[in-house]
């Protein structure tokens, strides 16, 4: 497919993503408090190989030579997020001067490189203090949640004007709360529930203290959305594939929005009445500046007696015979037009920003030193040719990130899958740009 950047237009936001836990490195700690996955990493099982993250890639230290590779790939928007333990070790009370000097000189690093900074506040990293006090089942979380974004409106907002809010939502409660696969390790009903209404909460009071401190700053955040099929033409299969699309794709969205959670699908969510308070049903919606769109497969259902809640199983691609990442996750770019499309047919949708999109593959350093990730390069193009229809089509997206900058910590993954267009050498700390990188350079570049 040929793709000219031009065709996106002149205000269009190209960019690349990262987060503070998968990237920085968790020491020196200079004063950084543990977060939940310091703690659940350090537990036998929970991460493949049990990798941890203490040192990651240490953009720590290295942040201003990978801000130089955004430069050299002719990017002007970077998306990284604040780690809450490293500002304010505790999650609440005293700051860390020294976690705060560090975005300093991140930001200020961007700026004088022309680069604007995203800035996500919340990916997935709590204090670890915090979740002794029941992290996000516990309401508190919510203010706690709001002072942390007020100290950083006060430190970075004369200087970032792009806010992001949460991470994908979905993610973190059902796998840390409700599976226990991710951080905190928690599981069952009575976690998942009151987590998805504190994040809820959280999500719309955090768009609201960001407005209130400056209503020329930019208000967002992210959802990880994915196409969703039945597996077969049969009544049990689509009825699981609806109860799945409730959970991927419209729990968080939907209460933004001011349509409430989608208990249609999910009755299971009635019981989130036990943790609802007067007046919270208004306070979950808020009109955000954008919408962080994070694409990276769709999901094929097929009905199960075994799983609670949605009676459902995802059917891996490979059952398929479908093309695969090493996530094993389906390639299949018609995925992240089909997820634009459907957000299309919100009334009130805000402006869609893609602010995650992107593969892990089994990507080799080769004795002449290059890393030539060619299926990266096709799906690459593939997927930016598809949010190309999609604005043909007249569905306004305002930008495009790619997830990732370097190689880095893929959570219970651990360290195998690398999703970077920059190659890390673990050992050595060294940065190769793999062909991909070339590739969205010459795509960007003006000649
Ligand atoms: O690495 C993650 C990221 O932290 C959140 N979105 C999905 C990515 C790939 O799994």
């Amino acid at each position: 497919m040929q793709l000219d950047k031009n065709e996106f237009g002149d205000d269009f936001y190209w960019g690349i993503s990262s987060s503070a836990f998968q990237t920085e490195g968790t020491f020196p700690y200079d004063g950084r408090g543990d977060s939940i996955w310091d703690q659940f990493s350090q537990k036998k099982g929970n991460i493949k190989k049990g990798h941890t993250a203490e040192q990651a890639t240490l953009f720590y230290k290295y942040f201003r030579q990978d801000i130089g590779f955004i430069k050299w790939m002719n990017l002007r928007n970077f998306r990284f997020s604040i780690s809450w333990p490293r500002v304010i070790p505790n999650g609440t009370g005293k700051w860390n001067q020294q976690g705060i000097d560090f975005y300093d000189r991140l930001i200020d690093e961007c700026l004088e490189n022309g680069i604007s900074p995203w800035v996500t506040l919340y990916h997935w990293d709590l204090p670890h203090a915090l979740e002794e006090k029941g992290g996000w089942t516990n309401r508190d979380v919510v203010n706690y949640f709001q002072d942390y974004l007020e100290l950083c409106m006060q430190k970075y907002a004369d200087r970032v004007d792009r806010w992001m809010v949460l991470n994908e939502p979905t993610a973190f409660t059902a796998l840390g709360y409700f599976l226990g696969i991710h951080a905190p390790g928690k599981k069952g009903k009575s976690n998942f529930l009151p987590s998805i209404h504190h994040a809820a909460l959280a999500q719309a009071e955090g768009g609201r203290l960001i407005r209130s401190h400056d209503s020329n700053l930019k208000v967002g955040t992210t959802f990880s959305f994915s196409h969703v099929e039945a597996h077969r033409n049969r009544q049990k299969d689509v009825n699981a594939s609806n109860k799945v699309d409730a959970i991927l794709n419209r729990l968080y969205l939907e209460p933004l929005l001011g349509m409430g959670y989608p208990i249609d699908e999910l009755p299971f969510l009635e019981g989130l009445a036990s943790y609802v308070q007067n007046g919270d049903m208004q306070k979950l919606s808020f009109d955000m500046d954008f919408i962080g769109v994070q694409n990276y497969s769709r999901e094929v259902v097929a009905h199960s007696y075994f799983t609670p809640i949605v009676n459902a199983k995802l059917v891996p691609p490979k059952k398929r015979g479908k093309p695969r990442t090493a996530m094993n996750w389906e390639i299949y770019p018609e995925s992240i037009y089909h997820v634009l499309n459907r957000l299309n047919t919100y009334d009130n949708i805000p402006p869609l920003v893609i602010t995650e999109n992107g593969a892990a593959f089994e990507d080799k350093l080769q004795s002449n030193g290059r890393v030539e990730d060619e299926q990266r390069i096709d799906f690459l193009r593939e997927h930016i040719g598809s949010v190309k229809k999609a604005i043909k089509d007249g569905i306004k997206v305002d930008g495009y990130f790619v997830w990732s900058l370097t190689d880095n910590f893929e959570w219970a993954e651990g360290y195998r899958p690398r999703f970077g267009l920059i190659y890390v050498d673990y050992e050595k700390l060294s940065r190769i740009p793999k062909k991909s990188a070339f590739w969205y350079r010459d795509f960007l570049s003006d000649n």
